[in-house]
């Protein structure tokens, strides 16, 4: 059973929580996966009296020159979303989840699984992904899920914010979409995986094959971070508030048992202009179950690990998250330490704080024992912004081109793609 919602039937969600980029938006024309989702829980729409505060929150300080900018862009990456939602098959349930936990999700057959049929971890046709252009599709978004996907209600979700700050709360989804004004512009998302495949056939890492299209762009729509924060009274630096730490829904079997979760610096966080929001739309229609139904972090420039999807909660601590996949995840180790290295030394650091205790036990000192290198906790080889990156996707790998009178008379026209993250 699918527990999202099909957003043409709450137009004020589409058009008036603008925030002070897209003034309306309405859903495609063209039938997208989501309109095929059973329709079994409803979103409050908000009230006229609260949107229409919103809207004038956000227009408050822009002048006629830049609205008139903003309604250009916004017809722009419109026409973009219908067009690339054009050639779109309906998603269907699949046969192959048939027996897993994900077996309520409707999802694009055509999407390639890299590891098996369970979790969901796949990315589109390049070709395909090619032909849609720059705006992905949702279904054709590449997706990473470490585990099975939540089955959320929008009704009943939560984020809870807490940890340093001095008014903890738990927002609704109603409290968010109403209570804070929302943003919207496209970001690109790439898994740190991206193009892992050829990296492993140069040497074998711990990650799976990614193919070329671990990427895609669409056009989110969320409420800023930096102002959740700041409703919620975020400790100084000198009282220790350094980290923000979000943690997902699932139950994964990671470190003996964790959420999926991550974080960055405070800095970031509160820094308006990195446009860091709790997206809760995506390409003009509510989240769908894979990319993080009801509300995701989107950070744009950095990786897409660190955008945590199902997101419940926002702790604010002096240290970095603490959690299984922020330490194991998405780190690039030199060359010549491969992961049994890592694990190993790993091991041998818990061997020796084991000792220690022992000597601090025992009234002994430890100043003579040394600091071993524990790979996978050392802050230089964490990834989170983007690196630079670029793909040939036309001609396709080992294509082979003929060359003779006739092909030499016309022009050829190579196709890829590139990003980069600040
Ligand atoms: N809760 C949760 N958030 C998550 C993940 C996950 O497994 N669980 N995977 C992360 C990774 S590694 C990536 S690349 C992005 C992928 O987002 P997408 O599936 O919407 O493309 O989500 C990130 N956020
Ligand atoms: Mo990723």
């Amino acid at each position: 059973m699918a527990t999202s919602v099909d957003n043409r039937h709450y137009p004020r969600l589409s058009s008036a929580l603008n925030g002070g980029v897209v003034h309306s938006f309405k859903p495609p024309l063209v039938p997208s996966p989501s309109l095929d989702r059973d329709q079994d829980q409803s979103v409050n729409v908000p009230t006229e009296k609260s949107v229409d505060k919103t809207t004038k929150e956000d227009r408050y300080d822009s002048s006629d020159d830049e609205d008139e900018s903003h309604n250009r862009y916004v017809s722009y990456y419109k026409e973009m979303v219908l067009k690339s939602n054009s050639d779109l098959e309906p998603s269907a349930l699949d046969s192959r989840d048939e027996s897993t936990a994900d077996n309520w999700i409707h999802r694009n057959s055509s999407m390639v699984r890299l590891t098996g049929k369970h979790p969901f971890n796949a990315e589109a046709p390049l070709p395909r992904l090619m032909h849609h252009g720059f705006i992905t599709p949702v279904p054709l978004h590449y997706v990473r899920n470490h585990g099975g996907v939540p089955k959320a209600e929008w009704s009943d979700w939560s984020v809870e914010v807490t940890g340093l700050v001095k008014r903890p709360v738990k927002l609704t989804m109603e409290q968010l979409i109403t209570e804070f004004p929302s943003r919207e512009f496209p970001v690109t998302l790439v898994c740190a995986g991206n193009r892992r495949k050829e990296q492993n056939m140069v040497k074998q890492t711990i990650g799976f094959n990614w193919g070329s299209a671990g990427v895609s762009t669409s056009l989110w729509r969320g409420v800023a971070l930096s102002d959740v924060l700041r409703r919620c009274g975020v400790y100084s630096k000198r009282g220790g508030a350094l980290n923000v730490c979000f943690e997902g829904a699932e139950d994964l079997p990671g470190g003996g048992g964790s959420k999926y979760g991550t974080s960055i610096k405070k800095e970031m966080a509160m820094d308006p202009a990195r446009d860091i929001i709790l997206a809760y739309m995506q390409n003009g229609e509510l989240l769908t179950p894979d990319h993080g139904f009801p509300v995701r972090v989107i950070i744009p420039g950095f990786i897409g690990g660190r955008m945590v999807k199902w997101l419940k909660r926002i702790i604010v601590t002096p240290q970095e998250s603490d959690n299984y996949y922020h330490y194991k995840d998405n780190r690039v180790l030199p060359s010549y330490v491969d992961a049994e290295l890592a694990n190993e030394e790993c091991k041998f650091k818990f061997y020796l704080f084991t000792l220690l205790l022992q000597e601090v036990d025992h009234g002994g000192n430890n100043n003579n024992v040394c600091c071993v290198a524990a790979w996978w906790y050392r802050p230089e080889y964490i990834i989170n912004e983007l690196n630079i990156n670029s793909v040939i996707t036309t001609p396709g790998h080992e294509e082979i081109l003929p060359i003779n009178a006739f092909t030499t008379q016309k022009p050829y026209t190579l196709k890829g793609y590139a990003y980069s993250g600040n």
